[in-house]
């Protein structure tokens, strides 16, 4: 029914069309043709002046009306090192642009209005000139030269790698359909390899487990990077292309599947100077939820963001991420609560190749507390260490970290490999010493496993006075000696 009715109103519309073309044909030939079309010429070149004067002032006054909301002005100047050569650039192709648009945009309707039809003129005939030519080519070329050698100068500036000895951080992106997997590189500060076969439900970006450095890499839900440091972003694309977009440090790279581009980067003010910079201009010191006029400001909610800027398909506009820029006292303490992806959801899984196995770097933290302790112990002379009491240089060490699940021989040779780090640290700092427990709940094993780590701390020369056992210090049914 609807459709009927669209074609109905359709082709009434086009009948009355037709009929006002009949009618206005009619009354020219009743009017004679050419005052027809003199009174028609008339207005339409008034008309066009009129035009002109009113576009070319919307144009210029809407510029300077939302100047604050765009990249590149007032208190969007660029947030990244080189940013500021890219707003240079915008702004010179813009100054040349612009005069070119204001000269074009007068001229056509000038030309419009001046050589309207008149009768008693009579057009003149110029077929060729040379100088004219001369000049439209060779002005363009200059500009376009001058844009083209300051843009190719600008951009090899803003790509340049980052060298064999510069200190940088990388991170991974990963645009899929439809968000960012971003991905640091742990500890090591080594990003781990992949292999787009291993891709699963479980390991989205197919990381190859079996390469160490892998195992700390964590995957977190925002970008938080370090004020005045060098960033070196590794982009990728799992399915289509995306597009990894910063806006606020002029950072744009295209994500391609099977392609790694990267793109490097100094983000120069944190969220919290960006937000201060804001507070500055009116624009930005109203409600943000005009529904809600006593929360926050838009200064106050706003934050940087990562966007997808190549058009992916329907879910396209969800791939936002918020990015934050910190102190480096806020980057270290944020880096302290992440936690590996292998760590939490591969490990001991099915996935995993190392399970049941040791992995050094579980042992290590297991030891953390005898590894702090003995730093600190032995940074002191050893005067100030006869005055420390007793308790606090006996630093307990949980023995299970040693051994694979239901084993009591010490095998590993991680473990065996941190027990010696531990025998060399004893004998160094001799005031020190150490207390085993293990949580296991089969006695058997917890005795097992006590003894074997203490028979290896006596035979690498450890004094057996200097171990304690939870057994030897409690009145216990367990035998404290072999
Ligand atoms: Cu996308």
């Amino acid at each position: 029914m609807t459709i009927l009715l669209s074609i109905l109103i359709l082709a009434l519309l086009v009948i009355v069309v037709v009929q006002i073309g009949k009618v206005t044909e009619l009354a020219g030939a009743i009017r004679g043709e050419e005052d027809a079309q003199r009174e028609s010429d008339y207005w339409n070149s008034r008309l066009g002046m009129v035009f002109m004067v009113v576009f070319l002032a919307a144009t210029i006054l809407s510029a300077f009306y939302y100047k604050n909301w765009m990249l590149g002005f007032g208190p969007h100047e660029a947030a990244s090192e080189h940013g500021s050569s890219v707003d240079m650039m915008f702004a010179i192709t813009l100054f040349f642009t612009g005069i070119v648009f204001v000269i074009t945009h007068i001229a056509l309707f000038w030309f419009a209005y001046k050589y309207r039809y008149n009768p008693n003129r009579k057009a003149i005939f110029n077929a060729h000139d040379n100088r004219l030519e001369i000049i439209w080519t060779i002005v363009p070329a200059i500009v376009m030269t001058i844009l083209v050698v300051y843009g190719l100068d600008a951009w090899n500036t803003v790509m340049a790698d980052v060298g064999p000895d510069e200190d940088y951080i990388e991170i991974e992106a990963t645009g899929m359909q439809f968000a960012w997997m971003i991905r640091y590189p742990g500890e090591d500060g080594e990003l781990g390899a992949r292999d787009y076969r291993r891709i699963t439900g479980s390991n989205p970006l197919g990381q190859i487990w079996t390469d160490d450095a892998n195992l700390d890499d964590f995957q977190p839900t925002d970008i938080v990077l370090p004020v005045d440091k060098k960033v070196r972003v590794r982009i990728t694309a799992r399915d289509v292309l995306h597009n990894f977009y910063l806006p606020h440090f002029r950072v744009k790279m295209d994500a391609v599947p099977g392609m790694p581009t990267y793109f490097v980067f100094t983000p120069t003010k944190t969220t919290e100077e960006y937000r201060e910079e804001l507070k500055k201009y009116s624009e930005y010191r109203v409600p943000a939820d005009p529904e809600d006029p006593n929360g926050p400001e838009k200064w106050e909610v706003f934050d940087y963001e990562l966007a997808c800027a190549e058009l992916c398909g329907n879910g396209h506009f969800s791939m936002r991420k918020v990015v934050r820029i910190v102190t480096d006292e806020e980057y270290e303490a944020w880096l302290d609560e992440q936690s590996s992806y292998y760590m939490g959801s591969i490990r001991n899984t099915d996935d995993d190749p190392f399970a049941g196995q040791l992995l050094s770097s579980e042992i290590e933290m297991a030891v953390q507390g005898f590894m702090d302790s003995y730093g600190f112990l032995a940074s002191m002379d050893s005067e100030s260490l006869t005055e420390i009491d007793d308790e606090m240089l006996t630093e307990s060490i949980n023995v299970d970290a040693f051994f694979t699940p239901e084993d009591d021989q010490l095998s590993d040779k991680n473990a065996l490999s941190i027990l010696d780090s531990i025998i060399s640290n004893l004998s160094d700092v001799d005031a020190m010493n150490v207390s085993l427990d293990s949580e296991t709940e089969n006695q058997q094993l917890y005795y097992n496993r006590i003894e074997s780590v203490k028979n290896y701390l006596v035979s690498g020369g450890i004094s057996i006075d200097r171990i304690k056992t939870k057994s030897s210090s409690d009145d216990e049914e367990e035998p404290t000696e072999i």
